[in-house]
């Protein structure tokens, strides 16, 4: 029998975002100041010299932005919740805010009476920096879990009515290894002193990801115990998980992409879902590598409902260098003949590696497994190119080999973001943005690998949230780079929908359960029309809608894909050299 075209009952789909990112009014209601607030005031700290001022002045703008949200029929939306409008200086002693709870409680409101899921995160790395001049922030394990404890307590005794899905930290990778380790993002704190006065990259990352990990726990322990019971919502982490693939098919760069993995993904992912830190990360920082008590063991393990996955990118794994970071592993986009694995967005670290090939199935839960099966039946696989190992290049799209890894720890997994930055969109104007085909090809591929992963190999996926719903402020980038599905002028604040969310919009409505369809369209109390017209007929151009009334163009039909126009270009060429 043919595998469903269509998506699981009940699945979700949005868009996703992160307070600091896109809310600008940083000193309106009460807020108090987070880490990211001086620290991109700081010379050299953002590529373009700004900051998160006014952002895509989201915080003024939200009652539009839920409206052109709506418009594009999304059933869930992922935002985070800025701690420091809620309790400014942090801390489980100082006061609560009351407008910082109205201002998200209205919001929640409003998604709700748009039939749209509020998907809430506790914390997106917008610190209140009352707790890091306080005591360290992250560093400090008795305070921050304490303190981290107590503001996800308020966050659900206010929201928990209405919000059925948290997420307690974000990417807690970046933080430690970033933000206490580069030192390129807030904190900034680092060994290197050009970078920093103050930090030390060899202790403090660890230490910082262990306090997170227990201050998650201490959050989910509060939830289960005080709240579940009466509230039934679902509460779990979300983890960057890139793909590692072996740069060659020799032994040591084998282990070299496990390595990678077991530092990027199992440092967090073993802990919370298995109850163990990876014994490879304990063999490279030996004593450096902090422990938990069996009575925090008790707490961490287990502490997620759900399998919360970033994914964006695939990284090529060669044993060696001496980045610690990586698991002592050096990751290129290069492979061994020279040729790129992907196409090059504008942030360095990502790729978009093509949807390749789906020969391979495999239904087993380690990547050392996945490895040696690919190797062994590559032989029999079609081949691509001569020189560069083929098996590498039949390890099917990135998504969907991620998304079978993390079966692995046997929970559904969430999506939580995926996306694309295309090269050079901020210099360009709307108009030439709006056709985003770069980020309409990841999307194809990325959506494609989610429909097999979950209908082809079987894998229990329950919510898929691209990143962004809007561009905004891409942290230590500034506003060089653009992850939004709708541009932003960040001059004049109106939106544009990009093609991407046009193809988005289109690809989940022909792929959604009609009974999952109907269930949430009859929650709406509000509504308005769609941004690209009747639903059933995405591709017959804007719609005008109050939503839509605010933005600054129509939008465009789909673009050509760069596939398609370099294949005729190839035949334009062929074609003139055969005449001449
Ligand atoms: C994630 N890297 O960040 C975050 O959750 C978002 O806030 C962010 O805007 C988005 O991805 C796009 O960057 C990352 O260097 C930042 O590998 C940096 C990396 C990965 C993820």
């Amino acid at each position: 029998m043919a595998p469903s075209t269509k998506l699981p009952k009940d699945f979700i789909w949005g868009f996703a975002t992160a307070s600091f990112q896109i809310e600008g009014s940083v000193d309106v209601d009460g807020r108090g100041k987070s880490i990211w607030d001086d620290f991109l005031k700081l010379p050299g700290k953002s590529l373009d010299g700004k900051n998160g001022d006014v952002a895509s002045d989201s915080y003024r703008l939200w009652k539009e932005d839920i409206a052109l949200l709506a418009s594009y029929g999304v059933r869930s939306y992922r935002f985070s919740l800025a701690w420091s409008r809620i309790i400014p200086l942090g801390g489980r002693n100082d006061p609560v805010n009351p407008k910082g709870i109205e201002f998200y409680s209205k919001f929640i409101d409003e998604l709700l009476a748009h039939g749209i899921i509020p998907f809430a995160t506790l914390y997106h790395w917008d610190l209140p920096q009352g707790l890091q001049d306080r005591y360290g922030g992250w560093l400090n394990k008795e305070e921050i879990t304490l303190d981290y404890q107590n503001y996800a307590r308020v966050c659900f005794e206010a929201f928990g009515d209405r919000v059925k899905h948290w997420l307690t930290i974000n990417e807690p990778w970046c933080c430690a290894v970033l933000g206490h380790g580069r030192g390129v993002f807030a904190p900034g704190r680092s060994s290197d002193r050009n970078r920093s006065p103050e930090g030390d990259s060899s202790t403090e990352p660890w230490i910082v990801a262990h306090n997170i990990i227990l201050a998650h726990a201490k959050a989910v322990t509060v939830y289960r115990e005080q709240f579940k019971p009466t509230q039934n919502g679902l509460i779990g982490i979300t983890l960057n998980g890139d793909w590692a693939m072996p740069y060659d098919d020799s032994p040591e760069n084998i282990d070299a992409a496990q390595h990678a993995l077991d530092f990027a993904i199992g440092w967090y992912a073993d802990p919370v879902y298995l109850g163990f830190y990876p014994p490879y990360m304990r063999e490279v920082l030996g004593d450096r590598m902090p422990d938990f008590t069996p009575e925090e063991w008790s707490i961490v393990k287990g502490s997620s409902d759900f399998y919360g996955m970033n994914t964006y990118t695939t990284n090529l794994c060669r044993a060696g260098g001496d980045d610690e970071f990586q698991g002592l592993v050096d990751y290129t986009f290069t492979r061994p003949d020279g040729s790129q694995l992907g196409h090059q967005a504008q942030s360095a670290w990502l790729q978009d590696y093509p949807d390749g090939f789906r020969a391979v199935r495999l239904s087993i839960f380690s990547l050392s497994s996945i490895v040696l099966t690919c190797v062994c039946e590559a032989p029999q696989l079609p081949m691509e190119g001569s020189n560069h190992c083929n098996y590498l290049t039949i390890l099917a799209t990135v998504t969907d080999i991620v998304l079978r890894y993390l079966q692995r720890y046997k929970l559904p997994i969430y999506v939580t973001e995926n996306g694309f930055s295309v090269k050079n969109e901020s210099d360009v104007n709307a108009d030439e943005a709006v056709k985003d085909f770069d980020r309409v090809h990841y999307f194809q591929g990325t959506t494609k690998a989610l429909l097999d992963a979950i209908n082809v190999d079987g894998v229990d996926i329950r919510a898929y949230f691209p990143w962004s719903f809007l561009d905004n402020l891409e942290w230590a980038d500034g506003y060089t780079t653009r992850f939004g599905v709708t541009y932003v002028d960040f001059e004049t604040q109106k939106r544009y929908p990009k093609d991407s969310a046009r193809f988005l919009i289109k690809w989940f409505k022909e792929r959604e359960d009609p009974e999952t369809a109907a269930k949430w369209d009859a929650k709406a109390t509000k509504t308005v029309p769609p941004v690209f017209g009747d639903r059933t007929n995405l591709a017959n151009g804007a719609a005008s809608s109050k939503a839509a009334s605010k933005l600054g163009s129509e939008a465009v039909l789909p673009a050509t894909r760069w596939g398609v126009r370099t294949t005729f270009m190839k035949f334009l060429a062929a074609l003139l050299a055969f005449i001449r």
